[in-house]
C-alpha cells in the first residue's frame, strides 16, 4: 500500500444535552478526522480514523489541537519519510515508527486506525475479523453525566432504560454520590449500575466512597488521579466496590503494574488513550490472562470511532457491557449512517475495514477546519 495524503478534518457537532462530569460540562464536540488516501496495484483507497481528544486538556493531557499539531508536525512526516525510504507502512509497522515521539497517544491512534482501515479495505476484511472477533454484536451501555437535580437525574436514566440500554454508568464527584446512587437503585431495582469520578477523590475520602459499598455497583471508575497507580490499590483494600482504572491505563505496561499491584479488578480500555487498536488488544490479552474483567469506554466518538470500538468490543475478554452507545445518545446527526440500538444491543459492521464510512455531504456541513498533507 502507498500512501498519498492524509488529510486532517475538524468537525463541529452540537450534543443533544449537556454532559457534565466532574471535569467539566460540554455542549459541543469537536471530533477530528483523519482520512488516509492510499493505493495498491492501481486501486486507490481511503481509510478513516478518529482522534478522541477532547478540546481541552481535563480527561488528558492531549487536547484537540495538541493532536492536530503532532499529526501534522510529526506523525504524518514520519510515515512519509519511512515510505520514502522505501518501506511499506502499516498499522502494524507504525507503533514502532512512532515510538520516538514520546506520548500522544491519541493522535497516534487515529493515524494507526486510518492506516488500519485503508488496509484492511484493500484487503476487504472486516476490522473485526482483523481482531479476531467472531461476535455479531456487543451489549450497549450508556454514560449518564452529572445532572441538576436528582429527579432530573431519575427521568434521564429512565429514558435510557427505556430506550434499551442495558447498564447505567452515573459520572459521579464530591457532592454527587451517594445520593444519586441510591435514588437509582430506589427507583430501578437491580439495574446493573457503575459510577465514574474521572480522578474527583482523593485516598482520604475512602470513608465517603465505602459509603457505596450497599449499593452493589459493578465497578468504580477512576476515583483518584491518573498517576496514583499505587493509592487506587490501596483504596480497593479499603473498599468492596470493584476499582476499575480509565485514564490510568494509558499503555500495556501501565495495565501490567495495575493488575501487579491489585489497583484495577477491571480496565476500561479506550483505544485512544492507550496509542491504538493494536496496543488496546494487548492490554485485552494481558488482562484475560489475569483474570481481569475489560469493557470498552468511549469519548463521544462520531460514527467512525464508535464502529471501531463496536469491533474491539467483540473480544471474549470484554465481559462487561461498553460505553459503546447509539448515535443518538450524543448528536443530533452523525457523520456517519446512524449507530443504532437493537434490544440492547450494538451491531459490529461487517464490512471492509470499519465498516462504514462519513456521508459526504454531511462531512462538508459538519468540517469547520481541514489540513491536507501529501506524501
Ligand atoms: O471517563 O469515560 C470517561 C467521555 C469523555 C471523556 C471521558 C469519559 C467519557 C464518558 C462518555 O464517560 C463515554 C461515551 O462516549 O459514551
Ligand atoms: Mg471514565
Amino acid at each position: 500500500m502507498r500512501i498519498r495524503s492524509v488529510e486532517l478534518l475538524t468537525l463541529r457537532m452540537p450534543l443533544v444535552a449537556p454532559f457534565t462530569t466532574s471535569f467539566g460540562t460540554q455542549t459541543e464536540r469537536f471530533p477530528l478526522l483523519v482520512r488516509v488516501t492510499a493505493d495498491d496495484r492501481g486501486r486507490e483507497v481511503e481509510g478513516w480514523g478518529e482522534c478522541v481528544a477532547l478540546e481541552r486538556p481535563v480527561y488528558s493531557p492531549e487536547y484537540l489541537d495538541s493532536a492536530r499539531e503532532i499529526l501534522a508536525r510529526e506523525l504524518v512526516p514520519l510515515v512519509f519519510a519511512d515510505q520514502a525510504a522505501g518501506r511499506e507502512v502499516t498499522a502494524e509497522s507504525f507503533g514502532e515508527l512512532v515510538r520516538p515521539i514520546v506520548g500522544h497517544r491519541m493522535a497516534k491512534a487515529a493515524l494507526e486506525l486510518a492506516l488500519l482501515d485503508a488496509q484492511l479495505r484493500l484487503d476487504g476484511r472486516s476490522l473485526a475479523s482483523r481482531l479476531g472477533v467472531t461476535a455479531e454484536s456487543v451489549p450497549s451501555g450508556v454514560s449518564v453525566g452529572i445532572q441538576e437535580s436528582v429527579p432530573k437525574l431519575v427521568e434521564v436514566v429512565g429514558g435510557y432504560l427505556e430506550d434499551g440500554y442495558v447498564r447505567i454508568k452515573l459520572k459521579i464527584e464530591p457532592g454527587w454520590d451517594v445520593e444519586p446512587v441510591r435514588a437509582i437503585r430506589e427507583r430501578f431495582g437491580e439495574v446493573p449500575l457503575q459510577v465514574d469520578a474521572n480522578t474527583a477523590y482523593r485516598l482520604s475520602d475512602a470513608q465517603q466512597l465505602r459509603r457505596l459499598d450497599e449499593f452493589g455497583l459493578l465497578l468504580i471508575e477512576q476515583p483518584l488521579a491518573e498517576d496514583d497507580i499505587r493509592q487506587h490499590a490501596e483504596l480497593a483494600r479499603l473498599i468492596q466496590t470493584p476499582v476499575c482504572l480509565d485514564e490510568s491505563i494509558v499503555s500495556l505496561a501501565a495495565a501490567a503494574d495495575a493488575v501487579a499491584l491489585g489497583a484495577a479488578a477491571v480496565i476500561n480500555i479506550k483505544a485512544g488513550r492507550v496509542g491504538g487498536y493494536l496496543e488496546a488488544v494487548r492490554i485485552h490479552d494481558l488482562a484475560r490472562a489475569n483474570g481481569v474483567a475489560v469493557w470498552c469506554g468511549g469519548m463521544l466518538e462520531t460514527g467512525i470511532g464508535r464502529a471501531a470500538n463496536a469491533a474491539l468490543a467483540g473480544l471474549p475478554g470484554f465481559t462487561l457491557p461498553g460505553d459503546v452507545s447509539a448515535s443518538g445518545r450524543f448528536y443530533f446527526e452523525d457523520v456517519t449512517e446512524p449507530v443504532v440500538l437493537e434490544a440492547g444491543r450494538i451491531r459490529i459492521p461487517t464490512g471492509p475495514g470499519i465498516g462504514v464510512t462519513p456521508d459526504p455531504e454531511r462531512l462538508a456541513r459538519l468540517t469547520v477546519a481541514r489540513r491536507t498533507l501529501n506524501a
